[in-house]
């Protein structure tokens, strides 16, 4: 039966919770059927009723769950390669957003763009992520910051999931930044377009999450809060933009709130990690944001692993602090510049982003009842995928998405 597979002649990491050493098996089938895992180990243990599904061989290669971006900003319009040129000759990403670059510039860019035009040029980076073996990709709004702009990103984000075979989670991130028109009116902004536009955006079945900007340049923790309670209201789960370029408490606000996640945390405090540890929430460490912008401020990865933190890393691509549509590079710079293992690497971009996502056991994992989503790569060892820069060392994607 055709809905009914048995890879075997591989090597897979298996990335189950709590295995070691990648829940590496050698020689190991796996069996699929209507979408998912019905049976995985070593073959020659294989039981009698999977031997008849149709037998696909991978070669000896190794296999991985499909990988997971569980951070972006993928949708927009343009580039901001000359505020590239700004920073290196000495401007910092504070000085160009306030003087109205930075996400404003590309604000502009992604409201002048038409529909198709915005999915050309995001279709481009979704692209190269499917080309590393990314099967499931968070999307955020936030280059709109109208009701109706944000909608409409949010609507190009569910016509990706039609185009390619990937599941596209989407965020609504209308607390990215005040846009011109409200100026000074940052409360007003909050309550006639965020709020207002995340209640009709919900209605429309438009949003997965909810995601904030918790900055200086951005809102304060107790604007914060505020989209928070509306998205609690709602019955939306939260996540939040924290601690990236200064501390202002919203990694321990997302606790607060139960959320998914807090992402960036370069300024969160050592001796606020045992509480944000409580919390549950994720820690997102996004190492191509750190890269862009030369940050030096590492984030405590040291304390968050001593406290059992779950961590997470993606590619955060986005035109202003992170142009990188390459989760195998945010890998590679998780490991290099966080002294994160390639292990904790992987997790992040398997297991651990799927909980982020709130995907926790559906993706992410080679384990009986998860989606058959996976990666075939021409590699030996699960370390090589984060040590190699480029090379393409994707073999092929397996994917079951059209039998679900
Ligand atoms: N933090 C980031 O790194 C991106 N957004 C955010 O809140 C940057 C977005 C941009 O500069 O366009
Ligand atoms: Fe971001």
């Amino acid at each position: 039966m055709e809905n009914r597979r048995l890879y075997v002649q591989c090597r897979a990491a298996t990335m189950q919770s709590g295995a070691k050493a990648y829940g590496l098996i050698e020689d190991c089938a796996i069996a699929v059927s209507e979408g998912r895992v019905v049976w995985t180990g070593a073959q020659e243990s294989l039981p009698a009723e999977y031997a008849q599904f149709t037998q696909e061989d991978l070669g000896g290669r190794l296999v991985t769950p499909a990988l997971i971006d569980c951070h972006t900003h993928l949708i927009f319009s343009g580039n901001r390669a000359r505020e590239f040129e700004m920073r290196l000759g000495g401007a910092s990403y504070e000085e160009i957003a306030r003087a109205g670059g930075g996400i404003i510039s590309t604000v502009k860019a992604t409201r002048g763009a038409s529909f198709d035009d915005l999915v050309t040029q995001s279709l481009r980076r979704l692209d190269a992520l499917i080309g590393e073996g990314v099967a499931v990709v968070e999307i955020k709004s936030g280059y709109g910051l109208t009701i109706e702009d944000e909608m409409r990103m949010l609507r190009v984000a569910r016509h990706l999931e039609t185009l390619r075979p990937v599941k596209i989670v989407t965020t609504w991130l209308a607390a990215h930044a005040v846009p011109p028109e409200y100026k000074g009116r940052a409360d007003a902004y909050l309550d006639e377009v965020v709020i207002a536009g995340l209640k009709q955006a919900h209605g429309e079945g438009l949003v997965d999450a909810v995601d904030g900007f918790c900055e200086q340049i951005g809102f304060s923790a107790a604007q914060i809060e505020r989209v928070f309670i509306a998205a609690r209201d709602l019955g939306l789960p939260v996540k939040l933009h924290a601690e990236q370029l200064s501390d202002q408490k919203g990694a321990i606000l997302t606790g607060k709130y139960q959320g998914l996640s807090a992402d960036h945390l370069e300024y969160l405090a050592p001796e606020d990690v045992p509480a944000f540890a409580t919390s549950g929430v994720v820690a997102v460490l996004l190492p191509g944001a750190y890269y862009t912008l030369n940050e030096t401020q590492l984030p405590p990865v040291d304390a968050l692993r001593q406290h059992g933190v779950v961590m997470a890393i993606a590619t955060d691509c986005n035109p202003g602090t992170s142009p990188i549509s390459s989760i195998l590079t945010a890998m590679n710079m998780a490991c290099t510049q966080f002294a994160m293992t390639p292990e904790e690497a992987l997790a992040g971009t398997t297991r651990n982003a799927a909980k982020v996502l709130g995907l926790l056991g559906e993706y992410g994992v080679i384990a009986p009842g998860a989606r058959a989503e996976l990666a075939v790569w021409n590699v030996d060892y699960p370390a090589e995928l984060s040590y190699w820069m480029g090379g393409a060392p994707l073999h092929h994607r397996i994917t079951h998405k059209a039998a679900l």
